[in-house]
């Protein structure tokens, strides 16, 4: 069955009379509209219901289900309606999901671009009928211009900064002459795989102990980290000093593989990744990571405030990133709180 979920939902009423036009116009059968909390109170008369309809990735990743997660908690707490659609890791799944929010009317659009390139005419399309777009977590890349109100999401760049910076730290620690990196990339043509290989180029650029041998796609999933590392162990071998992956799924696809080679992660090789989800956080802490950038999936509650202020036809911040930090071994960790995703 498709992903295509309503929450907090609004009663048959109006949903008859929001998708009423839409579906006399589209032809769309809204066979998949699940009406999961009909029960539940309806929001005051005068005070209608915010509905936002949100594309999401697929579920990729710890962090994409914990993002998933939160906007849902969120919406629920901010009492928007939510039509939640999961695009299964294809952008033509988003195009067609966000012609269906356009269709229902939507009051806001939220999506996470899963490329960069590619969406010109849906947004303007968006943009025709009066919606407004915030980009969630990624960003797009287009000449037009006000085609999306705002991006909410991590400043990416920093975050390959940050990985980058640390392997400089590790490097003199462990009084290293030379530093074989390999790098495993997130979604090619995606924004956090553009900024997080940028970021960490730039800042390693400036230490000549610092070579990359090779940046390989892993599409930010644990299956592809794994193949991955297989076939850079076959070509490399001992020469890898250093694994930089884009993600946590991948780092944890990868170790394996490398301690099946011979090697001891987090010892022989240095291994940093990016996310900062429990189950990563766990294996840093037994040693076997060195370091992971966090990326806080969390972003739910600055979504549900700036679609509000959307609606309500107020300005908005173009682009929030929020605070994120490095955990590594050089810090204790003892008393790390659960991350929740
Ligand atoms: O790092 C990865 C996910 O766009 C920040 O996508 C997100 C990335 C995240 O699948 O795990």
């Amino acid at each position: 069955m498709k992903n295509f979920k309503a929450h907090r939902i609004i009663s048959w009423k109006q949903i008859i009379k929001r998708v009423g036009s839409a579906l006399l116009t589209a032809g769309i059968i809204p066979v998949l509209f699940v009406c999961s909390a009909c029960r539940k109170e309806e929001a005051p008369k005068n005070n209608p219901s915010l509905l936002l309809g949100f594309s999401q990735i697929g579920s990729e990743s710890a962090w994409r289900v914990g993002n998933t997660n939160d906007i849902e908690e969120k919406a629920a707490e901010y009492d928007v309606s939510l039509m939640f659609e999961n695009a299964n890791q294809k952008q033509e799944n988003q195009i067609t999901a966000i012609r269906r929010f356009i269709a229902y009317k939507v009051d806001v659009i939220a999506f996470s671009p899963i490329v960069e390139e590619g969406w010109d005419n849906v947004l303007q399309e968006a943009k025709d009928a009066g919606i407004p777009v915030i980009l969630v977590d990624r960003d797009i890349n287009t000449e037009k211009e006000g085609l999306t109100a705002c991006l909410i999401g991590a400043d990416f760049y920093k975050e390959g900064e940050m990985a980058g910076e640390y392997l400089i730290r590790k490097a003199d620690a462990l009084g290293l002459d030379e530093v074989n990196i390999v790098e495993i990339t997130g979604t090619d043509n995606s924004t956090p795989m553009r900024q997080r290989q940028a970021g960490f180029a730039d800042a390693i650029s400036k230490d000549k102990r610092m070579h990359i041998l090779e940046s390989i796609d892993g599409d930010f999933l644990k299956s592809r980290g794994a193949e991955c590392m297989r076939s850079l162990l076959e070509k490399y071998g001992e020469k890898i000093d250093v694994v930089y992956s884009h993600n946590d799924e991948m780092t944890l696809g990868a170790l394996p593989e490398i301690e099946e080679a011979g090697f001891i992660p987090g010892k022989d090789i240095v291994i940093i990744s990016i996310d900062g989800g429990q189950d990563a956080i766990d294996v840093l802490k037994a040693g076997k990571i060195n370091c992971v950038v966090e990326c806080t999936p969390k972003l739910g509650k600055e979504v549900m405030e700036t679609a509000i202020k959307l609606k309500n036809g107020e300005t908005v911040e173009p682009v929030i990133h929020p605070e994120e930090q490095v955990f590594s071994d050089e810090q204790d960790l003892s008393n790390l709180a659960p991350r929740g995703y």
